[in-house]
């Protein structure tokens, strides 16, 4: 059997996947970094699709999550999460990272979707220390998956090889 959790390295954008997660801001209207490399490649359906969950729900908080068609993706849907900012680790950061994983890979479980792929949340403009944030990724999305049958498969996606090093040795540790 796959394991069901796999490190890759690269853009996110480009992974054949059910569902691919944004580390998106609480606007959910685009930014830098991966959200804006998501909204580039998935074209303006998107941004419209983001103004619709945006009109319907206010603002998505901290740890929170939503979804959306994916436009010109390869992936069937996108999920868009927050993460939090990183204010020195003593503002409920480490939840809020939990949070945002945990509540993505429920959404994805919840359209039946069997295949998610993640970038390392939080860990660009919005400052999270690598090393935590990978322990925190690789934890939770074990946890959530031994107790669950949805998603069968979870793409940890790293930029790069430095960060995806790191994974590869937490989930090695893991066993
Ligand atoms: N594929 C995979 N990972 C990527 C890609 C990509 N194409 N591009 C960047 N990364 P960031 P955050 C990695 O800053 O820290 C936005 O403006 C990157 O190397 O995208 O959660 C939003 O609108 C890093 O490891 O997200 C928010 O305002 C990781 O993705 C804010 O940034 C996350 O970096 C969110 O900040």
């Amino acid at each position: 059997m796959k394991p069901q959790i796999e490190i890759v390295t690269g853009d996110i954008t480009t992974l054949p996947v059910d569902v691919i997660v944004n580390a998106a801001n609480p606007s959910l209207l685009g930014g830098g970094g991966v959200d804006g490399a998501i909204h580039r490649a998935a074209g303006p359906a998107l941004l419209e699709a983001c103004k619709v969950v945006r009109q319907q729900q206010g603002e998505c908080a901290p740890g929170h999550a939503v979804i959306t068609l994916a436009g010109n993706l390869p992936a069937k849907a996108v999920i868009h999460t927050v993460g939090p900012v990183w204010q020195g680790g003593d503002h409920q950061e480490a939840r809020i990272l939990e949070e945002a994983y945990r509540n993505s890979l429920a959404l994805a479980a919840a359209n039946n979707y069997r295949t998610i792929a993640f970038p390392a949340i939080s860990t660009g403009v919005y400052g999270f220390p690598r090393a935590a944030a990978a322990e925190i990724a690789i934890r939770t999305i074990s946890d959530y998956l031994t107790r669950r049958p949805l998603p069968e498969r979870v793409y940890c996606v790293c930029y790069d090889e430095e960060n995806a090093r790191l994974y590869q040795r937490l989930l090695t540790q893991q066993g």
